[in-house]
């Protein structure tokens, strides 16, 4: 992978077996191109466009998160580092509370409704886009990853016509590089079958979201390679509800955190599932924003779904 040495990547403390990683395909110079953009996203399951979003107001957005953590002593200014330490369970007893006020914030709402991203996921759709008001965020400490998992279990309950925006908030160090596809698993027969229907809240526990706890030994059975890249502040990956993903543990020295945010867009048209719109924000179990791994202090461990 260019900028990085494979090796370097790991993923619940296993390391990545080089061989098994691959560069992103970045298809920003298609931005002036709709019909390259839906061909791109189509074939890959993906689109990476650098800087969708102007990268001043993505740092911004992380600013004005971290300082909400800073302000229940969980991160260190001005270095924006991991303190170690959370007073979120005494300052911020409502945990789904907090974290709505922090996902409401001025800054992270004008980066995530920015009118370029609003323009570029109309083009992709063909037609005016709507993002959902329930939006996904994460500081992932060091350690921290997500299992691999497709989209589709979560919101395809209204619509198919799902797109999920991962937007990076930092400019991230390459130990802090994160998100990655299982490439090609958008097109793989079998999983596309398995997951049509699926609806995880429905499934009532009988059966997860994550398909793999140790993704080398899944890339591997597979064959396929798992796809990442340094991202920048305001990079995007717009993605298919079918592709399989997840985001390998931040390994960043100085106890630097990895912020990002994943907001889903359809097109205006089609229905909208009410737990992700306001004013339900029920989000997918029913427990609003107070069920996300962010609304956990960060001195604690995430849950896989
Ligand atoms: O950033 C991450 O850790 C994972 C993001 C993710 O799973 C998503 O955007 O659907």
């Amino acid at each position: 992978m260019s900028g990085a040495t494979a090796a370097e990547f790991t993923s619940d403390g296993r390391p990545v077996p080089a061989a098994l990683i691959g560069d992103l395909i970045d298809s920003s110079e298609l931005l002036t191109n709709p019909d390259g953009l839906r061909a791109s996203l189509q074939e890959n399951g993906y689109l990476l466009l650098r800087a969708a979003i102007d990268p001043d107001t993505a740092l911004a957005a992380r600013r004005e998160v971290l300082a909400q953590l800073a302000a229940v002593g969980e991160i260190d200014m001005p270095g924006e580092t991991f303190s170690g330490n959370s007073r979120r369970p005494t300052g911020a007893p409502d945990a789904g509370e907090f974290l709505r006020a922090v996902c409401d914030g001025p800054q992270l709402r004008t980066a995530t409704s920015c009118p370029n991203l609003q323009y570029i996921i109309s083009t992709v759709f063909g037609e005016p886009a709507r993002s959902h008001d329930y939006i996904f965020l994460r500081v992932a400490i060091a350690g921290r990853g997500t299992a691999a998992h497709c989209d589709y279990p979560f919101f395809t309950r209204a619509t198919e016509r799902v797109l999920t925006c991962w937007l990076g908030l930092s400019d991230l160090s390459v130990e802090q590089d994160s998100l990655y596809v299982v490439e090609g698993s958008h097109r793989w027969k079998d999983h596309i079958s398995a997951m049509r229907g699926f609806d995880l809240e429905r499934a009532e526990g009988k059966r997860r979201a994550t398909l793999a706890d140790n993704i080398i030994r899944f890339a591997e059975a597979h064959r396929a390679r798992l796809l990442t890249t340094r991202f920048g502040a305001g990079d995007i990956l717009l993605f298919s509800m079918y592709l399989i993903h997840g985001a390998f543990d931040n390994r960043a020295p100085g106890k630097l955190v990895r912020v990002s945010c994943d907001v889903r867009w359809q097109p205006a048209s089609e229905p909208f599932d009410p737990r992700y719109m306001a004013p339900d924000l029920s989000g997918t179990f029913g427990g609003g924003y107070g069920e996300l791994n962010a609304a956990k202090p960060l001195t604690e461990g995430w849950h896989k779904r």
